[in-house]
């Protein structure tokens, strides 16, 4: 039987195990990312490790989302980022040369290649082919020291388009269309494959904008094939040599298959506070907008730029809007200042921002209380922009151009003749601000400022967890319910400051209770820590003593940094039993040393309701390994897998 192109990848890369759906892998990785909210992180354990050099092909630090620089934090983090990645091998993309997706796809990323990021975006470069997927920081981590990067096998979901966008529709509209279907769990354990006539259609940065966002749907990850548009854009960006022909095999055939008709695609947005929860453009037309922000990983590639500096031409930004833009790269935004769409948006009166995640992340650009924002990002998750009760809507750049002109939600089809864009024939090329590792490491001294704290380890798991249960939450917790970003994110390098921030926007008495109970349990209802990579959602609980979680299921980069940092992740067997419990209840998990094993249910007991809950974990051998020694770090450090 043929392969689907998942499939070729992932038996390309085989280094463990077996492609059976729901069984443990081991891959090898090609490439890693990392970012500088994750990567100050990552790289302490990776020094941790002991190593003298990475020994993956290609490793790349950005800094792209702590730019504020608003106190010491962020610089310390960037000179901490600068000094280790020229010891170790890394290539550094210094501040001010792009978001780390954008600049990899455009850069780096390789088609049939498999790459690691510590960011949950990492996907961005399926646009290209290359099957990138997100990790937390340890996992990467060990993916420079040369370890497989373990996985259970996903489904492959067939997404096969037909049609052509019309004009005015977007890749993104594509996005929402798959996330309005299938919802913001519907990608957990399958990776998104795109086949079918309408791939040919699109550009490599429309892909990469579907592919980006494919991570709201839980997905591990989504990919295109490589054909004559991604050679076209290899070759625009002087890397034709990384080409590489790759599709499915004609008798391939998938899990699951969606079909979509991109001719018959309309506008749309992603309402307040979820990416799956979209409605047509049409439905909402005239809602006053207060902010709109262009950019993120999502849309800032320089056809994105270009069709909003085409649309603003000569016009001006309506009164009651702020209009940003934020250029997703050094390249596009030195295009756009080349060939004059840059003046045109100023003159407009956009607010041009620095290239990187910025109001994304919450690094500024809050919006007004109680006001529509517009953004063409990824994720709209409650208080993410930096508003309480924020009301941010997600949608492609031709809604949001459409909304800055007339104050309003507007069908950019109202607007006209789309004016026309342009892939370039080449991309502007200059890689001056991706330093090269150091010719002699030896010489590097890695300077470590007052921000860069000594990293927490977990201890040996104990035969016993008891505690209470510290906080009780609904369906659908993201990890920036648990650590927030925004102005909290100068302290990611530093677990015992950033430990007030646990749950902050949820319930700010969280880390105090769980410091004075010696720490507990946390229950969690569906898609328990969905969205970001950031493991420091399992590290800095950790550090408050927060020993296991209960849900009805989870997602699956939170769930893998659970385990890295030794708390158990465990399911209700029956859901039911999460209305018996509350908040305070006092619970007990026994003879663990002989009770945690593979297949093998855990009893939980509620002390206070005299109940026993029946918890499955669903974690191999290797995974139970990793907890009973006390998180991944204290594994590899006694000589996990010998
Ligand atoms: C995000 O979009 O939430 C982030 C910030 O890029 C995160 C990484 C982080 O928390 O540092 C992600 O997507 O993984
Ligand atoms: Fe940066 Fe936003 Fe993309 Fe995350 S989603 S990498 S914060 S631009």
């Amino acid at each position: 039987m043929g392969q689907n192109l998942v499939q070729r990848i992932l038996s390309e890369h085989l280094v463990e195990g077996s492609l059976t759906p729901g069984e443990e892998i081991g891959i090898r990785i090609d490439q890693t990312l990392t970012q500088d909210a994750t990567g100050t992180m990552a790289y302490l354990q990776f020094e941790a490790m002991g190593l003298p050099r990475v020994k993956t092909k290609l490793s790349v630090s950005y800094v792209d989302h702590n730019m504020l620089q608003t106190g010491f934090e962020n610089a310390d983090d960037h000179r901490y980022l600068q000094g280790v990645a020229a010891k170790y091998g890394i290539h550094f993309s210094r501040p001010g040369n792009g978001i780390c997706h954008q600049v990899h796809l455009e850069r780096f990323a390789a088609p049939g290649a498999t790459q690691l990021g510590s960011d949950s975006h990492t996907p961005t470069a399926g646009g290209i082919g290359a099957l990138a997927i997100g990790a937390g920081g340890l996992d990467v981590a060990c993916a420079m020291a040369g370890q497989p990067f373990f996985l259970n096998t996903p489904k492959v979901v067939g997404i096969k388009l037909s049609g052509q966008l019309q004009p005015w529709v977007a890749a993104k509209d594509v996005i929402l269309e798959v996330l309005r279907r299938l919802t913001v769990k519907g990608g957990v354990g399958k990776i998104m494959e795109y086949c079918g006539e309408g791939v040919g259609t699109l550009s490599v940065p429309e892909r990469a904008t579907i592919t980006n966002m494919g991570a709201e749907l839980g997905a591990t990850t989504s990919v295109f094939p490589s054909d004559a548009a991604t050679q076209a854009f290899l070759k625009a960006q002087g890397r034709e040599d990384a080409y590489r022909e790759l599709g499915p095999d004609a008798d391939a055939t998938y899990d699951e298959v969606v079909e979509i008709n991109l001719s018959e695609l309309e506008p749309l947005l992603a309402c307040p506070s979820s990416p799956d929860a979209v409605k047509t453009v049409t439905e909402l037309a005239g809602t006053p907008v207060a902010q709109v922000c262009v950019g993120s990983c999502t849309n800032s590639s320089f056809l994105d730029l270009m069709l909003v500096a085409n649309a603003l031409a000569g016009k001006s930004v309506h009164p009651g809007v702020s209009l940003t833009l934020s250029p997703g790269s050094k390249q596009v935004f030195t295009m756009i200042g080349r060939n004059g769409a840059l003046a045109d948006l100023i003159a407009a009166g956009v607010r041009v921002l620095e290239s990187g995640c910025g109001p994304c992340i919450g690094q500024g650009q809050s919006p007004p209380s109680g006001a529509v924002s517009l953004r063409t990002f990824n994720r709209n998750f409650p208080g993410r922009s930096g508003t309480e009760g924020d009301k941010v809507y997600l949608c492609s750049p031709e809604v949001a151009v459409a909304a800055a002109l007339t104050g309003v939600v507007t069908d950019p089809r109202t607007l006209g003749d789309k004016p026309p864009v342009e892939m370039p024939e080449r991309f502007s090329i200059d890689d001056n601000m991706v330093l090269a590792p150091a010719a002699d490491p030896a010489s590097v001294e890695i300077v470590r400022g007052p921000n860069i704290a000594p990293l927490p380890l977990a201890e040996v798991l104990p035969d016993q967890l008891s505690g209470p249960v510290l906080l009780k939450l609904e369906d659908n917790i993201t990890t920036d319910h648990i650590m927030p970003a925004g102005t909290w994110l100068k302290y990611r390098s530093n677990v015992p400051a950033y430990s007030q921030a646990v749950f902050y926007g949820v319930d700010s008495t969280f880390p105090q209770r769980a410091k004075d109970a010696s720490g507990g349990f946390v229950v969690g209802g569906g898609n328990y820590g969905q969205g970001s990579s950031r493991e420091h959602a399992a590290l800095v609980p950790m550090y408050l003593g927060l020993k296991a979680v209960l849900a009805k299921s989870f997602a699956r980069i939170h769930k893998a940094n659970l385990v890295n940092f030794r708390i158990l992740p465990l399911t209700f067997e029956d859901p039911a039993d999460y209305d018996t419990i509350d908040q305070g209840d006092q619970l007990e998990l026994t003879g663990l040393t002989t009770a945690l094993a593979p297949d093998q249910p855990l009893a939980v007991r509620n002390v206070t309701k005299d109940l026993t809950y029946q918890v499955t974990h669903g974690l191999t051998d290797r995974q139970l390994d990793v907890i009973r020694k006390g998180g991944l770090l204290n594994a590899i450090k006694q000589g996990q897998g010998d």
